[in-house]
């Protein structure tokens, strides 16, 4: 086996001990950032996506499987920012205010980067204003909002039309999520998409940026 396939089994696998180590042995052997990236850690994550949506795969298997992509990314990233390769887009993520549950939306983020996006985590309790702010300075192709309280919804609503106040409806993409979050709240509060799962999100983000 390859080393870029077994760096594919770590995250699989959620090898948090191992994927550093093989990491950088793939690039002292002369492997680019790039292809350690696309032909190591995205068919892990892929085969996880697919897992995961198929009920074969857990939130902490997958958890730990995103750990162990993040773990190898601490190591590529600067080397591919560096190198000036695009990531796929950029999304500014957060749980809506007065809401603290975070750990669906790490999940998320941690999918997304997965993906190749870019993921700018503003974190829990964020206020409209703090999103609005976020898009001016990060210009992001997606916002992605989560929430899993009924009573913290209505912040999504409140967050698009600050988006909309601000002028910047336009500029992005929002898409909505979290256990209470329906298609038909998404719908009524004029979202772009919702998903119920961190692989779905992941998928409809790439959509988003190439159709
Ligand atoms: C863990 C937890 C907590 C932890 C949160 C820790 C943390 N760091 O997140 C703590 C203990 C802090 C907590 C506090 C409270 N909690 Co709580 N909590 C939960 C619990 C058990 C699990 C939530 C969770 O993490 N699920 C796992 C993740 C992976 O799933 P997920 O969030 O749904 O995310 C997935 C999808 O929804 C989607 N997704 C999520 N976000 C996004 C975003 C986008 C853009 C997209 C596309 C998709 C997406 O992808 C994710 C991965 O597949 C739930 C019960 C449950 N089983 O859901 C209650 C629950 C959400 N909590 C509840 C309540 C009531 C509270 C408290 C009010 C309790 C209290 N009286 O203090 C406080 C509120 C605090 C606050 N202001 O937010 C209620 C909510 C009821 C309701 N209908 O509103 C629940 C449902 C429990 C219950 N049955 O009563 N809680």
């Amino acid at each position: 086996m390859s080393i870029l396939s077994d760096i594919s089994t770590c995250v699989i696998e959620g090898n948090i001990d191992d994927i550093k180590g093989l990491t950088q042995q793939a690039l002292d052997e002369g492997h680019e950032a790039k292809e350690v990236l696309d032909q190591g850690l995205m068919p892990g994550m892929d085969h996880v996506g697919v897992e995961f949506k198929a009920g074969n795969m857990f939130v902490p298997e997958v958890l730990r499987s995103a750990k162990a992509m993040g773990s190898s990314m601490e190591i590529l990233k600067p080397i591919l920012v560096a190198s000036g390769v695009k990531m796929v887009g950029t999304v500014v993520l957060g749980t809506v205010k007065g809401d603290l549950h975070d750990i669906g939306k790490n999940l998320v983020g941690m999918m997304l980067e997965g993906a190749g996006f870019e993921v700018i985590d503003l974190g829990k309790d964020v206020a409209p204003d703090a999103i609005v702010d976020a898009v001016k300075e990060h210009e992001p192709d997606i916002v992605g909002l989560s929430a899993l309280l009924t009573t913290t919804m209505r912040a999504m609503d409140s967050t698009i039309k600050a988006l909309e106040e601000a002028g910047l409806r336009d500029q992005v993409k929002v898409m909505v999520g979290g256990a209470p979050v329906t298609q038909s709240f998404a719908d009524q509060i004029g979202a772009d998409g919702y998903s119920s799962n961190a692989a779905a999100a992941a998928e409809m983000a790439t959509k988003f940026v190439t159709t």
